[in-house]
């Protein structure tokens, strides 16, 4: 406190009441930015868990994230596109809604089905109207894991931006407050705690690719699964979208 006295008082002696006055005038504005850019809430913290409740549906997290603060979030896009805009979470629960049951597949090998229900990206573009040049997205999560997917993959049908799952808004342990569900890829494709979207011309690796030998297009493969609602009792499936 006493040095922020010394600094008040030099910088009054030097500059006088105005450079002293715009100090802290940015001062209280970079405070205040701060805290309405933070989309983060408290001190507790989700991350990859199997276990109690989460036998049935288990949770991954590329890195242990801050709960995100719903008031505060907000959906970025940035990139290629004409209007890019920002999306408070009342907005997007204002797109018309489609509900639809999908199972998520892990590459890992377990999968889990659920209600999800959301909007088709679509409904987004249709406000912030992408420039042609614009091949795919990349999506920036809470955790710092990125996805990206091309625009041709996220625009099939079935493959929504989903804010809710089995009738309630999504667990922060699911990827609280929006998180992408493309049914007919591995979970590593449907990313979750989703900050900014981000439309680019060229493919990019995701997290999930780099570390692993994973394919970046992410497209389920002819294989085994392991359900977890079905005791993981091994069974064969074939490519893309598991109906059952
Ligand atoms: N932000 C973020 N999204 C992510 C991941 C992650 O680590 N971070 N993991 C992916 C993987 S590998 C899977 S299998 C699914 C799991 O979704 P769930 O945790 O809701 O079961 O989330 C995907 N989305
Ligand atoms: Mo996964």
């Amino acid at each position: 406190m006493r040095q922020f006295g010394k600094l008040t008082r030099r910088l009054f002696i030097k500059g006088g009441i105005w450079s002293t006055a715009l100090f802290f005038w940015n001062l209280f504005r970079g405070l205040t930015k701060a805290e309405a850019t933070d989309s983060f809430s408290g001190t507790d913290f989700v991350g990859k868990t199997r276990e109690g409740k989460h036998r049935s549906f288990y949770i991954n997290f590329w890195k242990p994230m801050r709960r995100i603060n719903g008031k505060t979030w907000t959906l970025k896009i940035s990139g290629l596109c004409e209007s890019p805009t920002t999306f408070t979470l009342t907005d997007l629960k204002n797109l018309p809604a489609q509900s639809q049951s999908s199972r998520l597949k892990c590459v890992e090998c377990w999968s889990a089905r659920a209600e999800w229900r959301g909007f088709s990206i679509k409904e987004l573009e249709k406000v912030i109207r992408p420039h042609a040049s614009a091949r795919g997205v990349v999506f920036h999560c809470g955790d710092e894991y990125k996805e990206y997917l091309s625009r041709e993959a996220l625009t099939q049908d079935r493959v929504l931006l989903v804010h809710s799952m089995n009738g309630k808004l999504l667990s922060d342990a699911h990827g609280f407050p929006l998180r992408l569900i493309a049914p007919s890829k591995y979970g590593y494709k449907n990313p979750k705690a989703i900050l900014e979207m981000e439309y680019v011309a060229e493919q990019q690796s995701g997290t999930w690719s780099k570390i692993g030998p994973y394919s970046p297009d992410g497209t389920i493969l002819p294989g085994g699964d392991h359900p977890l609602e079905y005791d993981k009792q091994p069974r064969r499936i074939s490519g893309g979208e598991i109906p059952y």
